[in-house]
C-alpha cells in the first residue's frame, strides 16, 4: 500500500467518511498518526558513542513537511491529496508551530538535529517542554504587544513518556516528567529530541497577556521561554529553568549510560555533551555533584571525566549577553550546586593568578562561559571572524591559556527545511539541471554553474522566484491586509529586534527614499521593504524601532504619491512559518549588523540557497559568503570590524571613538532623515514618547554606531536597486548565489563537529 493509500484507509476508519470528504484538519490529524506510526517502524540510530545536545532552545518550527520529506513519502502525499482536489499546504497550516526558541541560536539548533540524523549519528537533544513558548505578537496602535502561544495539543508531535526525575531546588523536589518528540534523519533512523517539563505546571496562572507569577515556580517552571534575545535578564526564574533542564538531562545521560553497563568512570568513551551557549553551563557542576554523591567518585575524577565529555559553543560577542548570575542567586536556587562550583573556581584561583579567568569575580558574580572553558575539552565560535574575535579579543586570556581547545565551526543550515521544504519548485528545477545528489552531498549544487550563461536556466530561475513572490503577495494580502506589487524589487530583513542588527538604520533608509520620491525622485522600479522582528518585551529601543517601522509603514502605503513606488511591510508574528514564505520571494537580503557583532547569522545561509543576493557587512558567516561568491555576486558596506573594534576601545579609554552626533552634524542627508522621526509627520501617526526616545538614543548614544555606516548604505542601496535592473545579469548573480550556498549545509557543520569534537564514528 502507498503511503496514501494508508493515508486514506485511515481517515476512512477513523471518521467513517472517504477522504475526499474530509476537512483539511481531518486529514492533518490522520496525517499526524500515519506520520508517527511509520517513524515508530524506523530503526533508532545507535553507536558506541552519542552526542547530547543540550540547549535552551530548539526552534524546531512545524514538522510535518520536513518529517514527510525525511520519510520519503512527501510526493506521493501531495499528489495523492492533489488527486482528490485536496492540497498539502492547506492542510499543513492546520499543524500549531511551537515556538521554542528565540532566534538563531534557537534554530540552528533544530537544524543540526536534522542534521545529525541524516548522517546517521546517534545524537540526541535535551531542552524543555515550554507549554506557551516565546510570545506571539500581536499589533496595536503601531506596538508590539505580547500573547501567548498555545500550542500543545492532544495530538501532537510530543510522546509523553514514563522517565520521571525528581529534581531538587534546595529542599523544595519536583518532578520532571520526559517528552519526546522522534527526529527523522533524511531517508535514516531516528534519534529524539528529549524534552522536560514539570509535573506540577499550572497553565491557568496566566493571567492577561504573558503576565503570571514569577514566584510560584512549581507552576510556572515550564509555561515559557524567556524572551530574551541577548540581553541579561536577572530573573531568577531563569536559573530555575536552567538547572531543571540540567538536572533532568544529566540524570537521563547517566541513566542510560548505565542501562547499558557502561562504565561511568569512561563516561567520555560513550558521550560528548555539547553546551549551547551558557545556558545549560550547569550541567558541568550538576554531573560532578552526582559522580562525587551518588557513584562514588573522588572529586578529582569526576572532574576529569565530565571536562573530557562537555564541550562549549559560544554564540555571542555581546559582552551584555554573557551570564554572570550572583552567587546569591545560585544559592538561592541550586545551594547544592555551590559547593561545587566553589571548588572549581578554587582551583582556577590556585593555577592562575591573572582574575579576568576567574570564576568567581570580586563582586561575587559566577561567570558561566568560564566554567565551561575551564572545564570542558573544546570552545568552538560559529563563523570564521566570530572564532577569531573570541581568540584575539574576548577570549585572548583564554586562547593563551588553552589554544587547542578553541575551533571554529561555521554554522550552517538544513537543506530539507530551507530548499525542499520551502521551495519545491526550486527544488524541481534543480534535480532536472544538476541531479539528486546535491541532496546529499550538497557541495554538488555547484554543478549549477554550468550554466551560468545558459538564458533559459537563467530565465527559468528569474520565472521561480516570480512564481514564490506572487504566492508571498496572496498570503500577505490576507493576513496583513497589503497589497504588494510583486514586479517591485523584495528587500528583506527579518531576525530579532536587536541595535546590532540594525533595523533603525534600514528605517532610516526608508525615510530618505520617502523623501526623495515627495521630492520627484522616483525609483527605476517599484521597491517593497520588508521587516519581521519580535523584540524582547523590556527593550524599550527595540520597541520604539518597531514603532517607527510601523509608523513608516502607515505615513508611506497611504500616501498615493509615494505608495506606487514603494512600500513598507512589518508582518506579525514572524515566526518559522513566515521565514519559510518570505526567504524563497526576497530578491534582496538586508544582513547589515554592524561589523563585529553578529557571530554567524543563519539567516544570510537561507537566502542565498534560496536566490536572493546579499547587501551587508562583512561580518560573522557574510565574510565567508563574500569569499565563495566573490565582489560580483553580493553587496558590501561599512566599516570593517578592525575598525569598529578600535572605535569601542578608544571609547573605552574615555577618548573620541564614535560620536554619532558629529556624523550627523557634518551630514544634512542623515540630519534629514534623522529628524524625520521626530518630525511633523510622524508625531501625527505615532507615539511622541516613543519616538523622541528612539532619536534622543541616535544622537548621544548610538551604541551599534547606525550613523557610521548610514551614508555608505545608502549608496550600495541604491546600487543593489540599480544593478537589478540589468535582469540577466542579476539573474546570474541569484545563481551564483546558489551554486555557493553548498558550504552552508548543516551537514557540513555536523560533519566537522563529528571530526573535530564528538568522534562518534
Ligand atoms: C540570556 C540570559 C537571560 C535570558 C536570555 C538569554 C539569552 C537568550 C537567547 C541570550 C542569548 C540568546 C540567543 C542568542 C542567539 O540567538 N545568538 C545567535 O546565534 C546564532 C547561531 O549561532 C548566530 O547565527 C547569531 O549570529 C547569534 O546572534
Amino acid at each position: 500500500m502507498t503511503a496514501f493509500e494508508q493515508l486514506a484507509a485511515l481517515c476512512e476508519k477513523t471518521y467513517k467518511k472517504p477522504v475526499k470528504k474530509c476537512t483539511n484538519a481531518e486529514i492533518y490529524y490522520a496525517l499526524l498518526g500515519l506520520t508517527k506510526e511509520l517513524t515508530a517502524g524506523k530503526k533508532a540510530i545507535t553507536g558506541k558513542k552519542k552526542v547530547y545536545y543540550i540547549s535552551a532552545e530548539f526552534l524546531i518550527g512545524k514538522l510535518m513537511d520536513s518529517n514527510l520529506i525525511n520519510l520519503g513519502i512527501y510526493e506521493d502525499i501531495k499528489s495523492g491529496l492533489q488527486s482528490i482536489g485536496k492540497d498539502l499546504n492547506k492542510v499543513e497550516e492546520v499543524e500549531p508551530e511551537p515556538s521554542l526558541g528565540n532566534g538563531g541560536l534557537g534554530r540552528l539548533a533544530a537544524c543540526f538535529l536534522d542534521s545529525i540524523a541524516s548522517l546517521n549519528l546517534p545524537g540526541d537533544g535535551i531542552g524543555l517542554n515550554y507549554h506557551f513558548g516565546l510570545f506571539k505578537q500581536v499589533f496595536k496602535n503601531k506596538m508590539q504587544g505580547a500573547v501567548k502561544n498555545d500550542w500543545i495539543e492532544d495530538k501532537s508531535w510530543l510522546n509523553k513518556t514514563s522517565t520521571v526525575f525528581t529534581v531538587q531546588f534546595g529542599k523544595t523536589k519536583v518532578k520532571s516528567r520526559l517528552y519526546d518528540i522522534d527526529v527523522l534523519g533524511y531517508n535514516k533512523g531516528v534519534n529524539k529530541l528529549h524534552l522536560f517539563d514539570i509535573e506540577s505546571i499550572d497553565e491557568s496562572i496566566v493571567k492577561k497577556g504573558i503576565d503570571f507569577d514569577k514566584t510560584d515556580i512549581k507552576k510556572n517552571l515550564t509555561l515559557f521561554l524567556y524572551p530574551d534575545d541577548s540581553d541579561e535578564a536577572g530573573n531568577l526564574l531563569r536559573i530555575y529553568q536552567q538547572y531543571f533542564m540540567v538536572s533532568s538531562g544529566a540524570q537521563l545521560i547517566i541513566k542510560e549510560l548505565k542501562e547499558q553497563g557502561k562504565d561511568l568512570h569512561k563516561m567520555n568513551q560513550f558521550a560528548a555533551i555539547q553546551i549551547n551557549d551558557t545556558h545549560p553551563t550547569m550541567v558541568i557542576p550538576e554531573l560532578i555533584r552526582i559522580l562525587t554523591e551518588q557513584e562514588g567518585f573522588s572529586m578529582d575524577e569526576a572532574i576529569k571525566v565530565v571536562s573530557k565529555t562537555c564541550a562549549y559553543t559560544n554564540h555571542t560577542i555581546l559582552a551584555e549577553a554573557l551570564e554572570k548570575w550572583p552567587k546569591a542567586y545560585l544559592k538561592k536556587v541550586v545551594p547544592q550546586l555551590i559547593p561545587i562550583i566553589e571548588e572549581l573556581a578554587a582551583r582556577v584561583q590556585k593555577k592562575y593568578k591573572d582574575e579576568r579567568v576567574w570564576i568567581i569575580d570580586k563582586d561575587e558574580r559566577v561567570h558561566m562561559a568560564h566554567i565551561d572553558i575551564h572545564y570542558g575539552y573544546s570552545v568552538n565560535g560559529v563563523a570564521a571572524i566570530h572564532t577569531e574575535i573570541l581568540k584575539q579579543t574576548e577570549l585572548a586570556h583564554f586562547y593563551n591559556i588553552y589554544p587547542k581547545k578553541f575551533n571554529n565551526k561555521t554554522n550552517g543550515i538544513t537543506f530539507r527545511r530551507w530548499l525542499l521544504s520551502c521551495n519545491p519548485e526550486l527544488t524541481a528545477f534543480l534535480d532536472e539541471m544538476i541531479g539528486e545528489g546535491y541532496k546529499t552531498n550538497a557541495n554538488e549544487l555547484e554543478k549549477l554553474l554550468a550554466f551560468k550563461d545558459d538564458k533559459k536556466v537563467l530565465a527559468k530561475l528569474e520565472e521561480i522566484k516570480k512564481g514564490k513572490k506572487l504566492a508571498l503577495c496572496e498570503y500577505v494580502k490576507k493576513h496583513e491586509k497589503v497589497e504588494l506589487n510583486p514586479e517591485s524589487i523584495f528587500d528583506i530583513q527579518i531576525k530579532r529586534m536587536h541595535e546590532y542588527k540594525r533595523q533603525q538604520m534600514n528605517a532610516l533608509y526608508i525615510i530618505h527614499k520617502y523623501l526623495e520620491i515627495k521630492a520627484g525622485k522616483k525609483p527605476e522600479r517599484p521597491l517593497t521593504f520588508i521587516f519581521g522582528a519580535k523584540a524582547a518585551p523590556a527593550y524599550i529601543i527595540a520597541q520604539d524601532v518597531i514603532h517607527l517601522l510601523l509608523v513608516m509603514q502607515d505615513i508611506v502605503n497611504n500616501d498615493p504619491k509615494v505608495s506606487p513606488y514603494m512600500k513598507v511591510l512589518f508582518v506579525e508574528n514572524y515566526n518559522v512559518s513566515y521565514a519559510e514564505r518570505l526567504i524563497p520571494a526576497c530578491d534582496i537580503s538586508e544582513q547589515i549588523s554592524l561589523a563585529s557583532k553578529e557571530a554567524s547569522g543563519t539567516g544570510n545561509m537561507k537566502f542565498m540557497l534560496n536566490g536572493a543576493v546579499t547587501l551587508g557587512t562583512d561580518d560573522g558567516a557574510n565574510v565567508e559568503i563574500h569569499e565563495l561568491v566573490g565582489n560580483d555576486n553580493i553587496f558590501i558596506f561599512g566599516k570593517d570590524s578592525d575598525t569598529v573594534i578600535k572605535k569601542y576601545a578608544m571609547n573605552a579609554a574615555g577618548k573620541k571613538g564614535y560620536v554619532s552626533r558629529e556624523i550627523y552634524e557634518k551630514d544634512a542627508v542623515i540630519k534629514e532623515a534623522v529628524d524625520f522621526i521626530v518630525g511633523k509627520e510622524t508625531m501625527k501617526h505615532g507615539n511622541k514618547t516613543s519616538l523622541t526616545r528612539l532619536y534622543n538614543e541616535l544622537l548621544n548614544k548610538d551604541w551599534f554606531m547606525t550613523l557610521l555606516d548610514l551614508k555608505e548604505y545608502i549608496k550600495v542601496k541604491d546600487k543593489t536597486f540599480a544593478a537589478y535592473e540589468k535582469r540577466t545579469k542579476w539573474n546570474k548573480m541569484m545563481l551564483a548565489n546558489i551554486a555557493k550556498a553548498g558550504f552552508f549545509s548543516s551537514d557540513r557543520t555536523i560533519a566537522e563537529y563529528n571530526k573535530d569534537i564528538w568522534k562518534l564514528k
